[in-house]
């Protein structure tokens, strides 16, 4: 792959993360703010390096004996393509060849995120495991993806429930299940909804509602699959799932729910929420 590929800087990080291969561990937390990775690596046992360069703030470390980064995404399925595929890239290429390798390393991304509940039973400052992601995004437009990849009867019943509700594009994917198991053991789990924006693709009414085309909030939590709802949406899941299947990778999305949509609530102390999902999924890395 050529140099407008592979970008690299001076000193042989890549591009965007500006990391060099070996400096990230193959447990990757990622968080969308970038305050959020100095309250996650704060709580690891050990920080032995911290790197950053525009939104993607970068701490390594050891939770127990376990190598861990937490690492900023910012907003939005595209910098999920940015930093999901640079991770990659670390491991999987050989950057003296610029050739991937014979050998490839499978990483671990757990998302710590934020989001909204779409059902009124999602209690704010609950905590959500996502089995499975939606996404409304057109990130994965853009690969060779199976519309299903693997999710068939899920894509079908969900093709159905579209057509009544929003006629956009969409695909579905899941998450690990092993990784939904053990880290999201003691969340609630659900399916998440990825928006590729946080007012009117999230049903947000500043000045524009009337020339909203999104459903009704509580018409997207009544669908359900395998007993599992439609529980939440936020920005990054589904391109989570759907790059890290792709890639050959395990992921797992955690969100603190903040604001209730149906029910009109906010969490009154978000930033407890959030540290109690810290602490939840760090519990279970060491
Ligand atoms: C919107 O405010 C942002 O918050 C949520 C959304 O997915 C979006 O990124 O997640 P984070 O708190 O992880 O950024």
């Amino acid at each position: 792959m050529s140099g407008a590929e592979l970008i690299l800087n001076e000193d042989g990080s890549i591009y965007h993360i500006n990391l060099c291969p070996g400096e990230l561990a193959p447990t990757i937390i990622t968080v969308g703010d970038p305050g959020r990775v100095a309250r996650v690596s704060d709580r690891f046992d050990e920080v032995n390096a911290r790197k950053s360069k525009r939104e993607f703030i970068c701490h390594t470390g050891r939770v127990g004996r376990t190598p861990v980064s937490v690492i900023s995404t910012g907003i939005g399925p595209d910098n999920i393509d940015i930093v999901l595929n640079e991770a990659d890239a670390l491991f999987n290429i050989d950057f003296e060849t610029r050739a991937p390798k014979e050998e490839l390393s499978t990483l671990r991304f757990i998302r710590i995120g934020t989001s909204g509940a779409l059902r009124p039973d999602i209690a704010v400052d609950s905590l959500v495991a996502s089995a499975y992601g939606l996404g409304l995004d057109n990130l994965m437009g853009f690969y060779h993806y199976p519309s299903n990849l693997g999710e068939a009867e899920l894509t079908d019943q969900l093709n159905a429930f579209m057509k009544d509700t929003i006629e956009l594009p969409f695909y579905a994917c899941s998450g690990s299940a092993g990784l939904l198991e053990k880290v999201g053991k003691g969340m609630q789990h659900g399916i998440t909804l990825t928006a590729p924006g946080f007012y009117a693709p999230q049903g947000r009414q500043l000045r524009l509602k009337p020339r909203f085309r999104t459903p009704e909030i509580e018409q997207l939590g009544h669908f359900a699959f395998r007993g599992m709802h439609l529980a939440n949406f936020e920005m990054e899941t589904a391109a989570i799932y759907g790059l890290a299947r792709l890639l050959g990778h395990e992921a797992l999305s955690t969100n603190a729910i903040l604001a209730n949509r149906p029910a009109g609530t906010f969490s009154r102390n978000p930033a407890k929420a959030v540290d109690r999902l810290i602490e939840e999924v760090l519990s279970q890395l060491g």
